[in-house]
């Protein structure tokens, strides 16, 4: 398999999940401007639309989507219990997060990310966007992670967007200034979320410790 990938983009995602696991991948980045893979490929010949993350599996056929990627990868290794069963309610469940997390979250982050661009915009969605985290951090309230006692894959998700709020890694480009110092069960997810060695793997291996 292969994951391509753009450091510190949605991507972290399954590649934490890809961990999570001990699934043996080859991951590929991807320079977006440049459309190129790291071995100087063209990206769009992988993916005509340009972005990450795409799964390629072993036959050559490619999955795109974060939510569905994440779940193939989880499937995989139902054991390991990143996924609820199929069919059962808290499948949907986690479907109901990665869907919020996908369309409130991940497409709700872009104009702060490039706030030079969207102008007054900004002042609309950021307070949509910082409403959403406090609705998240309400949902963490004695629960360890969104689903309950186990991670799974919306935490690693989530995990990625949250990122980009905290800006660890993004500061020097992007001005994403969201803060989550008042949430207290968010941060007290994130910092736990962090710690766990999957993670910590994969935002090395990205360059973003
Ligand atoms: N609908 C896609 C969106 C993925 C997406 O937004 N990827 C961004 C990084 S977070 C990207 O590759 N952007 C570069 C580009 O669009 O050229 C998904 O959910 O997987």
């Amino acid at each position: 398999m292969k994951l391509y990938y753009i450091p510190g983009s949605c991507s972290l995602s399954p590649h934490i999940v890809l961990n999570e696991l001990g699934l043996d991948a080859t991951l590929v980045k991807v320079d977006h401007r440049q459309h190129r893979t790291e071995d100087g490929a063209d990206y769009l010949g992988v993916n005509s639309l340009g972005y990450v993350p795409i799964l390629e599996l072993d036959d050559g056929s490619r999955l795109r989507e974060g939510p569905a990627i994440v779940q193939y990868l989880a499937d995989l290794k139902p054991e390991l219990g990143l996924v609820p069963r199929n069919g059962t309610m808290e499948r949907y469940r986690l479907q109901e997060w990665l869907s919020f997390l996908t369309s409130e979250i991940h497409k709700g982050f872009i104009p702060l990310l490039y706030a030079g661009l969207a102008g007054k915009y900004v002042e609309t969605v950021k307070p949509k966007l910082q409403q959403r985290f406090a609705w998240i951090d309400e949902q963490l309230a004695g629960r360890q992670y969104l689903l309950g006692d186990t991670f799974t894959v919306a935490d690693a998700y989530l995990f990625a967007l949250t990122g980009w709020g905290q800006a660890h890694w993004l500061k020097s480009t992007f001005k994403a200034e969201i803060h989550f110092d008042q949430l207290s069960n968010l941060q007290a997810w994130y910092d736990a979320v962090r710690q766990r060695p999957a993670v910590r793997q994969a935002l090395q291996k990205e360059g973003l410790e």
